[in-house]
């Protein structure tokens, strides 16, 4: 197939080897044990603790569910102050526990929520702070944390981007009352589906065991009105043997973001998202934000990039308080959120993953470069070639 032929998503799932995975389905057949907390479910939460750096994990069907579940386990009601630069999961798990969010507006150069805001939210009804790590970069949690205790609220990190990011050595799953995870397929660590919370003591990991499994605390014992949110014995295996490869994979995703970062830094009107001081990154994601200085609006540059057989994702636009379901919310309005506005409307994430090929990401470049036609900006790519 000819380069130009070729589709390039703006990720493709890395899998298990393949021969490893029959292995441990083969001894799955064997036991004909398939779900309901079964050995590679405990094996694979027992290792996700000692490779993430966590006390407590308890794995999901998904991060949604994971979410949903987290929030029900802390007894939240009421408002939940949160983003609305986001996946809709986030609004959605609150939604889903009858909960009403309150869009507080995001710092301008990451797209987390902006901690000098939220206080001014916090209603009597607030029960909680539900922040997200988007694209994996921490939010500011010394800050959210004190304003959390000051006013006696959960907060709960909607961390489903952030597999293994430390800041100062630490993960930063450990941030909150709870965590949550993704490891969806266009995750940077991906089990097919599944999700994980995160938790910091025994008892809370025994009621989220519980919440996930109906609520089954025994064979007649049903102690809450929990949900069917297992991670199946098939997933757990398969996460097992992703973990073998994930630093590999980190490292091939910070060589395509290093090289993208080069090649864009001095194109007027592109603005890439720098590493953060102290901070261990995934490269879950490579949003780039294209802004009035550019030839082309965001979304010309977009259309022109798909045309091309390159199908980046406007990770996150709409935003959320933008929706239908939520946008009669009072918090909803635009007055409120323009820095999350301007960056729904600026984002492009590229494509990144692992087994992306140089002459791909060399592509992409060529493409937004070709629109800026400066001489000097072509020296700086042949280095690149
Ligand atoms: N909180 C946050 C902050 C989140 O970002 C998410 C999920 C959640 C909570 C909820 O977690 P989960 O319940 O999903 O575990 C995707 C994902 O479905 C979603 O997990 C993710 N965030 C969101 C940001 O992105 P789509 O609709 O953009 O995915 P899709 O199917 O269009 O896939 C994107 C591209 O990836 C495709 O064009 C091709 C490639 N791809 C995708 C799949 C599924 C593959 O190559 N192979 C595949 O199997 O939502």
């Amino acid at each position: 197939m000819k380069e130009t032929d070729h589709k390039i998503f703006v990720t493709q799932p890395t899998l298990p080897n393949l021969d490893e995975f029959v292995g441990a389905l083969t001894q799955i057949w064997g036991s004909k044990r398939i779900t309901n907390i079964g050995q590679f479910h405990q094996e694979f939460e027992k290792q996700l603790t000692v490779y993430l750096g966590v006390k407590y994990i308890s794995l999901f069907a998904n991060g949604t569910l994971a979410l949903m579940t987290a929030i029900q386990a802390l007894g939240l009601v009421g408002e939940v102050i949160t983003t609305p630069y986001s996946f809709v999961a986030t609004a959605h798990s609150l939604w889903w526990n009858k909960i009403k969010p309150v869009f507080v507006d995001v710092d301008p150069v990451y797209g987390n929520l902006d901690s000098d805001k939220i206080e001014k939210a916090i209603t009597e009804k607030t029960t909680a702070i539900l922040p997200v790590h988007v694209y994996g970069n921490p939010c500011e949690h010394d800050k959210i944390k004190a304003i959390a205790d000051k006013h006696n609220l959960k907060l709960i990190y909607d961390a489903a981007h952030a597999f293994r990011v430390e800041e100062n050595g630490n993960s930063i799953l450990n941030y909150g009352d709870l965590s949550i995870l993704s490891f969806h397929a266009t995750k940077v660590f991906n089990t097919i589906e599944g999700g994980a919370i995160i938790c910091h003591d025994e008892q809370t990991k025994q009621q989220i065991d519980y919440l996930k499994n109906f609520g089954f605390a025994g064979e007649t014992s049903i102690v809450a009105p929990g949900i069917n949110a297992k991670m199946n014995e098939l997933q757990a295996a398969y996460g097992i043997l992703q973990l073998k490869a994930f630093k590999d994979h980190v490292k091939k995703r910070q060589e395509i973001s290093f090289k993208y970062r080069e090649l864009l830094k001095n194109i007027k009107g592109i603005r890439c998202l720098e590493d953060v001081d102290h901070v261990s990154h995934n490269y879950s994601y490579f949003p780039i934000f294209v802004d009035k200085n550019y030839l082309l609006t965001r979304d010309e540059l977009y259309h022109k990039l798909k045309d091309n057989n390159i199908f980046g994702r406007r990770y996150f636009y709409p935003l959320i308080s933008d929706l239908s379901i939520y946008k009669a919310l009072p918090s909803a309005k635009h007055s409120n959120l323009t820095k999350a506005k301007k960056m729904a409307e600026q984002v492009i994430c590229l494509p990144i993953y692992p087994e992306l090929e140089h002459i791909y990401t060399k592509k992409i470049v060529s493409i937004i470069i070709d629109n800026y036609n400066d001489k000097k900006l072509s020296t700086n790519l042949s280095h690149f070639y």
